[in-house]
Order: structure tokens, then C-alpha cells, then sequence
């Protein structure tokens, strides 16, 4: 299906029916406005945002990869009214890099073999010692540890801290991908404080779910400089009006813990949602953002991933930024890279590997350059 056939919301229109020209007018009224439609109706309203006890605490630092990494691990501990959690943040550093360098993080929804401290095999979802042969810091969290996986009614994780106890929860309450996107954030706090990286280019990157995390953590943080999201498709990347494969109706019957619960309310309703996901790639807007596919996803719509950045392209105009300079979906394996925005189709399944990393890397070279 064509964007005009889709009849998506248009970013740059305001609530008010004015149209946004000015960057003064997105940042001060527009972009706050679709923020707010997303925390209402799709992922949920989160209770805090840096809590006021937090502490960060470096277990082990030690020389990794044959002396080609320093390897971190970080314990980030912080409190609630309903206890106190914690979560690891794993970082290698490039030994011989001069600091402080740029880092992609990792939200990790693949479990600890893809992550193994001790590098025992490598792992192609995770190419630490690609990443760090790049120049980059290679950080990553596990998303289990913000908030288990499961449909639990929010008990456990960071909801059962954070969340007021009062029942019934509210319909706009936070939802899993919220809560690892929060996760993000605050492992973002750490970065902040460490002296060998550069703050100002953290790139958050995600698989699938971990994608649409990613996407999420980078619309409510603007301390993101770069956002990736691979294969991340329905509510992630993937516009939902129009789309093939994965839809709103699907996602919430299998996942009920992902999005709050007016989101159940848009089942088979995609049309008479406020928004739409190209505007969750307008928020990134005009930080660098890079979007991936894989041939045989179908279940995530390569094709409503690929016109959803097309759709957010007018907003990364008002900054000044190019698009991606084509219309069409690129021929597979070929990434398209604009001064704001990248994409690639990746010849493949549903998954994330050496090729697509090479890809981000190769577009955080140029989009995330030291000031
Ligand atoms: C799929 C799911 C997607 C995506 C993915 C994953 O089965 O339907 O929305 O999130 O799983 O995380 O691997």
C-alpha cells in the first residue's frame, strides 16, 4: 500500500490546525504535543524519570581482547516507594582510542548468551570486538533485569518500585517497553557520569521488541544522538495504518504487558488512532536515526518500516536535514544513508547480525562525528 493510500496524520499539522514551519514551533508546542499522544494511547505514562536515589557502582574493570578493550561492568542501583532494584550495565572500551569515544548501547531482549562478560564466542547479534575495533564503546543491558518478560499485572520489575500502589492501575500506566526504555535512560545516567565517553554520541540500538524500546527510549530522551531500530515493526518502526503481517489486534493478544492499556482499546481501530508511527520517528528529529529491515521479516512489514521514515522525513526537512533521497525501497543489502536518516533491507530473516551492525557503524561514522 502507497503513503497517500494510507491517509497517515500529518507530523507538521497541529492540534490547532496550524501548520508547523519553525523548528521553535515543533520543539515548543508540536513535538510535545505527539509525545504526549504516545504516552496516552500507546506505551504508557511513566511515573518518574530520574529517580531522586540512584548510584552507580563499578564492580570490575579490567583489560579484555588481548589488550584491544577495557572491559566495565556497572551495577546502577536505585530506589522507589516500593523498594529498591538494580540493574548491570556490561561496556567495553577501545584500550587505545583517545577518550572519550562514542558508544552504541544495546538493549538486550536475547538472554545472557548473546552477552557473555568472558567473550567465550562471539556473538554476530553483539559484535563487541567489531564495535570496538570501530572506535566505539560496546555497552549493553539485559532487559529482563528492568523487567521480566511476562504478564505478571506489573508486579514485578520497576513497575512494582515505581507504580502507585493504588488499584485499578490507570489505563495510561507504563507498560513493559516502557519500562526497558526507562532502563535506557538510566543506564544513560551512567554514561553521563563516566569520563572516557562522550556523552554527546550515545547511539541506542534494538532487535524486534528491543527496537521498538530503542525508538521509545529515543523520543523521551533527547540525550540520544543517534537511535537504531532493526526489524523493531508493529509499534515499532512499522507505520500501523496499512500494514502487512503484525497487527495492533496481534501484538496486544500475544503481548499484553507491552503497551498501556488504551492501547487494547485500537484493536482492529488503526485508522482512528491520533497517531501514527511515523510520528514516533519525527521525535528523533533531528538526531540521526537509522532504520533496518530484513528480507523474509514479512511479519514486520519491510515495506510500512521503510514509508514510515519516508513520512517522517518532512520534519527532519524543517531542520535542515536531507532524506534518505529516494522514495522507493532500496534493492536488499544496499543501505541508503541522508545527513539525518539511514536505511537498509537486509537479504535475510527476522534477526541481527554482523552485516547490519557494519551498517550502523558505517552511518554513526558520519552522522555522530566529534564536535
Ligand atoms: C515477534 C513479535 C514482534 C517482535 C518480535 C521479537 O514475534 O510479534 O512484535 O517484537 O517477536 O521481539 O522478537
Amino acid at each position: 500500500m502507497t503513503l497517500e493510500q494510507r491517509s497517515l496524520p500529518d507530523p507538521l499539522l497541529g492540534s490547532d490546525g496550524r501548520k508547523v514551519t519553525t523548528e521553535e514551533q515543533w520543539r515548543s508546542v508540536r513535538r510535545p504535543d505527539i509525545l504526549r499522544l504516545f504516552r496516552d494511547y500507546v506505551y504508557g505514562r511513566e511515573p518518574v524519570g530520574r529517580p531522586e536515589h540512584i548510584g552507580f557502582h563499578v564492580e570490575k574493570e579490567d583489560g579484555f581482547m588481548e589488550g584491544a578493550a577495557i572491559r566495565k561492568r556497572v551495577e546502577i542501583r536505585f530506589e522507589g516507594p516500593g523498594g529498591a532494584g538494580a540493574f548491570r550495565l556490561l561496556l567495553f572500551l577501545p584500550a587505545k582510542a583517545a577518550k572519550p569515544v562514542p558508544v552504541f548501547l544495546l538493549i538486550n531482549n536475547r538472554g545472557r548468551a548473546v552477552a557473555d562478560a568472558e567473550r567465550a564466542s562471539s556473538s554476530p547479534f553483539w559484535p563487541a570486538e567489531l564495535i570496538v575495533s570501530r572506535g566505539y564503546a560496546a555497552a549493553l543491558f539485559h532487559t529482563e533485569e528492568l523487567d521480566p518478560d511476562r504478564d505478571d499485572g506489573f508486579a514485578d520489575g520497576v513497575h512494582g518500585l515505581f507504580d502507585p500502589v493504588e488499584k485499578p492501575r490507570s489505563p495510561h500506566a507504563w507498560g513493559t517497553i516502557a519500562a526497558w526504555a526507562w532502563g535506557a535512560c538510566r543506564a544513560m545516567d551512567y554514561l553521563e557520569t563516566d569520563p572516557d565517553i562522550d556523552p554527546r554520541r550515545v547511539a541506542v540500538v534494538g532487535h524486534s521488541r528491543g527496537g521498538k524500546t530503542a525508538l521509545w527510549a529515543g523520543a523521551i530522551d533527547p540525550r540520544f544522538a543517534m537511535v537504531v531500530s532493526n526489524n523493531s515493526g508493529c509499534t515499532g518502526a512499522a507505520l500501523s495504518r496499512g500494514k502487512r503481517g503484525e497487527t495492533i489486534r496481534d501484538i496486544n493478544a500475544r503481548f499484553p504487558h507491552w503497551f498501556c492499556e488504551t492501547y487494547k482499546s485500537f484493536d482492529g481501530r488503526e485508522n482512528e488512532l491520533p497517531v501514527d508511527q511515523h510520528m514516533l520517528l519525527s521525535l528523533i528529529a533531528p538526531r540521526a536515526l537509522y532504520v533496518s529491515s530484513a528480507t523474509e521479516d514479512l511479519w514486520a512489514d519491510p515495506e510500512s518500516e521503510f514509508l514510515s521514515l519516508i513520512a517522517a522525513e518532512p520534519v527532519y526537512r524543517l531542520f535542515g536535514s536531507e532524506g534518505l533521497g529516494t522514495a522507493s525501497l532500496p534493492p536488499a543489502d544496499t543501505p541508503v544513508f541522508g545527513s539525518g536518516v539511514g536505511y537498509h533491507i537486509r537479504t535475510g530473516k527476522h534477526d541481527m547480525g554482523l552485516s547490519d551492525w557494519r551498517h550502523f557503524i558505517d552511518f554513526a561514522d558520519r552522522a555522530m562525528r566529534a564536535q
